[in-house]
Protein backbone atom coordinates (compact mmCIF):
# COMPACT_ATOMS: atom_id res chain seq x y z
CA UNK A 1 0.00 0.00 0.00
CA UNK A 2 1.73 2.97 -0.87
CA UNK A 3 1.96 6.62 1.41
CA UNK A 4 -0.34 8.44 -0.81
CA UNK A 5 -3.35 5.50 -1.12
CA UNK A 6 -3.09 5.95 2.63
CA UNK A 7 -3.28 9.59 2.31
CA UNK A 8 -6.57 9.92 -0.10
CA UNK A 9 -7.63 6.79 2.54
CA UNK A 10 -7.59 9.29 4.97
CA UNK A 11 -9.49 12.15 3.81
CA UNK A 12 -12.09 9.86 1.68
CA UNK A 13 -12.40 7.81 4.91
CA UNK A 14 -12.96 11.12 7.28
CA UNK A 15 -15.79 12.97 4.58
CA UNK A 16 -17.33 9.70 3.60
CA UNK A 17 -17.28 8.83 8.07
CA UNK A 18 -18.93 12.52 8.25
CA UNK A 19 -21.22 12.11 4.98
CA UNK A 20 -22.12 8.23 6.29
CA UNK A 21 -22.93 9.77 9.71
CA UNK A 22 -25.09 13.73 8.83
CA UNK A 23 -28.12 11.54 8.78
CA UNK A 24 -28.44 10.03 12.08
CA UNK A 25 -27.65 12.97 14.07
CA UNK A 26 -30.26 15.99 15.06
CA UNK A 27 -33.29 13.38 14.60
CA UNK A 28 -36.20 13.20 12.37
CA UNK A 29 -37.35 16.45 12.30
CA UNK A 30 -33.87 17.99 11.33
CA UNK A 31 -33.63 15.44 8.96
CA UNK A 32 -37.17 16.26 7.26
CA UNK A 33 -36.09 20.19 7.13
CA UNK A 34 -32.91 19.75 5.73
CA UNK A 35 -34.53 17.45 2.65
CA UNK A 36 -37.50 20.09 2.20
CA UNK A 37 -35.06 22.73 1.49
CA UNK A 38 -32.92 20.79 -0.69
CA UNK A 39 -29.74 20.16 1.13
CA UNK A 40 -29.95 16.99 1.20
CA UNK A 41 -30.69 15.12 -2.21
CA UNK A 42 -30.84 10.93 -2.51
CA UNK A 43 -28.29 11.23 -5.04
CA UNK A 44 -25.24 13.14 -3.01
CA UNK A 45 -23.56 12.35 -0.17
CA UNK A 46 -22.82 15.74 1.36
CA UNK A 47 -20.18 16.43 4.15
CA UNK A 48 -21.09 18.09 6.54
CA UNK A 49 -18.58 21.09 8.74
CA UNK A 50 -15.98 18.34 9.64
CA UNK A 51 -15.29 17.33 6.07
CA UNK A 52 -15.47 21.24 5.29
CA UNK A 53 -12.96 22.10 7.79
CA UNK A 54 -10.30 19.27 7.03
CA UNK A 55 -10.50 19.90 3.21
CA UNK A 56 -9.85 23.88 4.57
CA UNK A 57 -7.06 22.64 6.72
CA UNK A 58 -5.63 20.49 4.00
CA UNK A 59 -5.71 23.27 1.29
CA UNK A 60 -4.50 25.35 3.26
CA UNK A 61 -1.19 23.15 3.98
CA UNK A 62 -0.41 22.55 0.53
CA UNK A 63 -1.43 26.25 -0.63
CA UNK A 64 1.16 27.66 1.78
CA UNK A 65 4.10 24.55 1.07
CA UNK A 66 3.52 24.25 4.99
CA UNK A 67 1.37 25.28 8.27
CA UNK A 68 0.74 28.52 8.16
CA UNK A 69 -1.91 29.41 11.34
CA UNK A 70 -3.09 32.54 10.33
CA UNK A 71 -4.08 31.67 6.37
CA UNK A 72 -5.28 28.36 7.99
CA UNK A 73 -7.53 30.38 10.46
CA UNK A 74 -8.59 32.89 7.10
CA UNK A 75 -9.23 29.92 5.33
CA UNK A 76 -11.67 27.82 7.98
CA UNK A 77 -13.60 31.92 8.05
CA UNK A 78 -13.98 32.63 5.04
CA UNK A 79 -15.25 28.70 4.02
CA UNK A 80 -17.47 28.41 6.91
CA UNK A 81 -21.15 27.74 5.74
CA UNK A 82 -24.48 27.96 7.50
CA UNK A 83 -25.59 25.36 6.58
CA UNK A 84 -23.06 22.42 7.25
CA UNK A 85 -24.11 21.94 11.16
CA UNK A 86 -21.66 24.20 12.76
CA UNK A 87 -21.28 24.04 16.43
CA UNK A 88 -22.77 27.03 17.86
CA UNK A 89 -19.98 28.44 19.24
CA UNK A 90 -17.44 27.06 16.47
CA UNK A 91 -19.72 29.33 13.97
CA UNK A 92 -19.48 32.62 16.22
CA UNK A 93 -15.75 32.31 16.68
CA UNK A 94 -15.57 32.12 12.78
CA UNK A 95 -17.39 34.66 12.09
CA UNK A 96 -15.72 37.25 14.62
CA UNK A 97 -12.17 35.58 12.83
CA UNK A 98 -13.93 36.80 8.51
CA UNK A 99 -15.10 39.76 10.35
CA UNK A 100 -11.45 41.05 11.25
CA UNK A 101 -11.20 40.16 14.92
CA UNK A 102 -8.03 38.09 15.31
CA UNK A 103 -8.29 34.63 16.27
CA UNK A 104 -6.20 35.01 19.59
CA UNK A 105 -8.87 37.15 20.57
CA UNK A 106 -11.89 35.65 18.97
CA UNK A 107 -10.92 32.46 20.21
CA UNK A 108 -12.44 33.46 24.12
CA UNK A 109 -15.08 35.46 23.15
CA UNK A 110 -17.79 32.39 22.99
CA UNK A 111 -16.49 30.68 26.02
CA UNK A 112 -13.95 32.63 28.31
CA UNK A 113 -11.51 29.32 28.56
CA UNK A 114 -11.95 28.67 24.95
CA UNK A 115 -14.29 25.42 23.75
CA UNK A 116 -14.16 22.00 24.47
CA UNK A 117 -15.37 20.26 21.96
CA UNK A 118 -14.65 18.01 19.43
CA UNK A 119 -14.47 20.72 16.43
CA UNK A 120 -10.05 20.53 16.87
CA UNK A 121 -10.26 17.13 16.66
CA UNK A 122 -12.82 16.42 13.59
CA UNK A 123 -10.21 18.77 11.42
CA UNK A 124 -6.99 17.72 12.78
CA UNK A 125 -5.92 13.95 10.28
CA UNK A 126 -4.24 16.47 7.87
CA UNK A 127 -1.91 17.83 10.32
CA UNK A 128 -1.30 13.85 11.36
CA UNK A 129 -0.71 13.46 7.48
CA UNK A 130 1.54 16.23 6.81
CA UNK A 131 3.68 16.00 10.02
CA UNK A 132 3.35 12.45 10.40
CA UNK A 133 7.69 12.05 10.65
CA UNK A 134 7.94 14.77 13.21
CA UNK A 135 6.53 14.17 16.63
CA UNK A 136 7.76 17.70 17.66
CA UNK A 137 6.65 19.36 14.50
CA UNK A 138 2.99 17.69 14.56
CA UNK A 139 2.61 18.31 18.67
CA UNK A 140 3.19 22.02 17.52
CA UNK A 141 1.52 23.00 14.64
CA UNK A 142 -1.84 20.65 16.04
CA UNK A 143 -1.94 22.60 19.18
CA UNK A 144 -1.85 26.06 17.58
CA UNK A 145 -4.72 24.90 14.94
CA UNK A 146 -6.64 23.69 17.48
CA UNK A 147 -6.25 27.09 19.66
CA UNK A 148 -7.53 28.94 16.71
CA UNK A 149 -11.23 27.67 17.80
CA UNK A 150 -10.63 25.60 20.88
CA UNK A 151 -8.63 26.97 22.99
CA UNK A 152 -9.76 25.16 25.71
CA UNK A 153 -7.11 22.72 26.86
CA UNK A 154 -9.39 19.97 26.50
CA UNK A 155 -10.58 21.21 23.08
CA UNK A 156 -6.95 21.22 22.04
CA UNK A 157 -5.85 17.85 23.31
CA UNK A 158 -8.57 16.38 21.13
CA UNK A 159 -6.91 18.02 17.95
CA UNK A 160 -3.60 16.61 19.58
CA UNK A 161 -5.21 12.98 20.27
CA UNK A 162 -6.49 12.29 16.78
CA UNK A 163 -3.55 13.91 14.54
CA UNK A 164 -1.06 11.50 16.64
CA UNK A 165 -3.38 8.97 15.82
CA UNK A 166 -3.48 9.74 12.21
CA UNK A 167 0.09 9.66 11.84
CA UNK A 168 0.33 6.52 14.21
CA UNK A 169 -1.98 4.65 11.79
CA UNK A 170 -0.06 5.78 8.83
CA UNK A 171 3.05 3.78 9.73
CA UNK A 172 0.70 0.44 11.38
CA UNK A 173 1.73 1.21 14.80
CA UNK A 174 0.92 -2.22 16.47
CA UNK A 175 -0.78 -0.79 19.59
CA UNK A 176 -2.32 2.22 19.10
CA UNK A 177 -4.35 3.12 22.20
CA UNK A 178 -1.39 2.46 24.21
CA UNK A 179 0.68 5.03 22.26
CA UNK A 180 -2.01 7.30 22.56
CA UNK A 181 -1.57 7.14 26.07
CA UNK A 182 1.19 9.85 27.25
CA UNK A 183 1.58 11.95 30.13
CA UNK A 184 0.67 14.87 28.48
CA UNK A 185 -2.62 14.53 28.09
CA UNK A 186 -5.48 15.64 30.98
CA UNK A 187 -6.95 12.61 33.00
CA UNK A 188 -10.21 12.77 30.81
CA UNK A 189 -7.97 11.45 27.85
CA UNK A 190 -5.75 9.26 29.98
CA UNK A 191 -8.93 7.38 31.78
CA UNK A 192 -10.47 6.64 28.97
CA UNK A 193 -7.78 5.50 26.76
CA UNK A 194 -6.88 3.00 29.42
CA UNK A 195 -10.37 2.08 29.74
CA UNK A 196 -10.34 2.09 25.53
CA UNK A 197 -7.59 -0.77 25.95
CA UNK A 198 -9.64 -3.11 28.19
CA UNK A 199 -12.94 -2.81 26.46
CA UNK A 200 -12.15 -5.39 24.10
CA UNK A 201 -15.66 -6.34 21.86
CA UNK A 202 -17.59 -4.66 24.38
CA UNK A 203 -21.41 -3.99 23.49
CA UNK A 204 -22.21 -0.19 22.15
CA UNK A 205 -23.60 0.68 25.47
CA UNK A 206 -20.76 -0.25 27.06
CA UNK A 207 -18.52 1.45 24.99
CA UNK A 208 -20.70 4.65 25.44
CA UNK A 209 -20.44 4.09 28.85
CA UNK A 210 -17.08 4.06 29.50
CA UNK A 211 -15.56 6.13 26.70
CA UNK A 212 -18.85 8.85 25.71
CA UNK A 213 -20.48 10.04 22.45
CA UNK A 214 -20.68 13.69 23.21
CA UNK A 215 -20.07 16.66 21.01
CA UNK A 216 -16.93 17.30 23.72
CA UNK A 217 -13.99 16.43 22.56
CA UNK A 218 -12.74 14.58 25.57
CA UNK A 219 -16.35 12.42 24.87
CA UNK A 220 -15.47 11.47 21.43
CA UNK A 221 -12.22 11.86 20.51
CA UNK A 222 -11.17 8.90 22.32
CA UNK A 223 -14.17 7.30 21.53
CA UNK A 224 -13.42 7.32 17.41
CA UNK A 225 -9.85 5.92 17.15
CA UNK A 226 -10.89 2.88 19.80
CA UNK A 227 -13.74 2.40 17.27
CA UNK A 228 -10.76 2.66 13.91
CA UNK A 229 -8.33 0.37 16.07
CA UNK A 230 -11.15 -2.37 16.52
CA UNK A 231 -12.32 -2.41 12.74
CA UNK A 232 -8.46 -1.89 11.21
CA UNK A 233 -8.94 -5.84 10.46
CA UNK A 234 -12.88 -5.58 8.87
CA UNK A 235 -14.65 -3.52 6.48
CA UNK A 236 -15.01 0.01 6.60
CA UNK A 237 -19.00 -0.65 6.59
CA UNK A 238 -18.56 -2.60 9.58
CA UNK A 239 -17.11 0.35 11.09
CA UNK A 240 -20.27 2.95 10.41
CA UNK A 241 -22.42 0.50 11.25
CA UNK A 242 -20.47 -0.05 14.55
CA UNK A 243 -20.36 4.19 15.08
CA UNK A 244 -24.28 4.51 14.16
CA UNK A 245 -25.01 2.10 17.32
CA UNK A 246 -23.42 4.16 19.57
CA UNK A 247 -25.24 7.02 18.76
CA UNK A 248 -24.60 10.65 19.70
CA UNK A 249 -22.46 12.69 17.83
CA UNK A 250 -22.65 10.40 15.19
CA UNK A 251 -21.24 12.42 11.72
CA UNK A 252 -18.28 13.42 14.15
CA UNK A 253 -17.22 10.20 15.53
CA UNK A 254 -17.69 8.56 12.24
CA UNK A 255 -15.40 11.39 10.45
CA UNK A 256 -12.77 11.40 13.07
CA UNK A 257 -13.18 7.15 12.99
CA UNK A 258 -13.07 7.13 9.15
CA UNK A 259 -9.67 9.34 8.72
CA UNK A 260 -7.85 7.01 11.48
CA UNK A 261 -9.19 3.74 9.74
CA UNK A 262 -8.39 5.35 6.20
CA UNK A 263 -5.11 6.13 7.22
CA UNK A 264 -4.31 2.28 8.40
CA UNK A 265 -6.34 0.71 5.51
CA UNK A 266 -5.51 3.19 2.41
CA UNK A 267 -8.37 4.29 -0.41
CA UNK A 268 -8.54 1.47 -1.73
CA UNK A 269 -10.04 -0.35 0.68
CA UNK A 270 -13.28 1.98 0.88
CA UNK A 271 -16.19 0.91 -0.23
CA UNK A 272 -16.50 1.99 -4.18
CA UNK A 273 -20.75 2.66 -3.96
CA UNK A 274 -20.61 5.27 -1.39
CA UNK A 275 -17.45 6.98 -2.57
CA UNK A 276 -19.12 7.36 -5.91
CA UNK A 277 -21.41 9.21 -4.29
CA UNK A 278 -19.45 11.20 -1.95
CA UNK A 279 -19.89 15.43 -2.55
CA UNK A 280 -16.68 16.90 -4.33
CA UNK A 281 -14.95 13.47 -3.59
CA UNK A 282 -11.86 14.74 -6.70
CA UNK A 283 -11.28 17.69 -3.88
CA UNK A 284 -10.54 15.53 -1.01
CA UNK A 285 -8.35 12.96 -3.58
CA UNK A 286 -6.52 15.90 -4.93
CA UNK A 287 -5.92 17.49 -1.80
CA UNK A 288 -5.01 13.95 -0.34
CA UNK A 289 -2.45 13.70 -3.61
CA UNK A 290 -0.47 16.91 -3.30
CA UNK A 291 0.07 16.52 0.55
CA UNK A 292 1.80 13.72 -0.33
CA UNK A 293 3.44 14.61 -2.85
CA UNK A 294 4.87 17.13 -0.58
CA UNK A 295 6.27 15.34 2.05
N1 LIG B 1 -18.02 25.60 28.31
C1 LIG B 1 -19.29 25.12 28.17
N2 LIG B 1 -19.74 24.45 27.10
C2 LIG B 1 -18.87 24.24 26.11
C3 LIG B 1 -17.52 24.71 26.18
C4 LIG B 1 -17.12 25.43 27.34
N3 LIG B 1 -15.86 25.89 27.51
N4 LIG B 1 -16.90 24.35 25.05
C5 LIG B 1 -17.79 23.67 24.30
N5 LIG B 1 -19.00 23.60 24.93
P1 LIG B 1 -18.48 24.31 19.63
P2 LIG B 1 -17.45 22.37 17.68
C6 LIG B 1 -20.22 22.93 24.44
O1 LIG B 1 -19.70 25.13 19.56
O2 LIG B 1 -16.59 21.82 18.74
C7 LIG B 1 -21.08 20.04 15.21
O3 LIG B 1 -22.13 19.16 14.95
C8 LIG B 1 -21.23 23.96 23.97
O4 LIG B 1 -22.52 23.46 24.12
O5 LIG B 1 -17.17 24.99 19.79
O6 LIG B 1 -16.78 22.97 16.52
C9 LIG B 1 -19.77 19.45 14.79
O7 LIG B 1 -19.88 18.63 13.67
C10 LIG B 1 -20.85 24.08 22.49
O8 LIG B 1 -21.84 24.63 21.67
O9 LIG B 1 -18.50 23.43 18.30
C11 LIG B 1 -19.34 18.68 15.99
O10 LIG B 1 -19.96 17.44 15.95
C12 LIG B 1 -20.57 22.63 22.15
O11 LIG B 1 -19.92 22.13 23.30
C13 LIG B 1 -19.92 19.42 17.16
O12 LIG B 1 -20.95 20.24 16.61
C14 LIG B 1 -19.73 22.41 20.88
O13 LIG B 1 -18.63 23.26 20.84
C15 LIG B 1 -18.93 20.28 17.93
O14 LIG B 1 -18.43 21.26 17.12
MG1 LIG C 1 -20.65 17.64 11.69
Amino acid sequence: MSVSDRFRGCLLGLALGDALGAPFEGGVFAGVVWRAIGLRSPGVLRYTDDGEMALASAESLVACGGFDVDHMARTWAERCSWDRGYGPGARKVLALIRDGVPWREANTRVFPQGSFGNGAAMRAAPLGLFFRGDAAALDAATIEASRVTHAHPLGLQGGLLLARATALALRDEADLLAALDTADLDAEYRRRLGDARRLGRALPAEVVAALGHGVAAHESAVTAVYAAVRHFGAPFEDLMTFVVSLGGDVDTIAAMAGAVWGARNGAARLPAEPLARLEDRARFEAAAAALAAQR
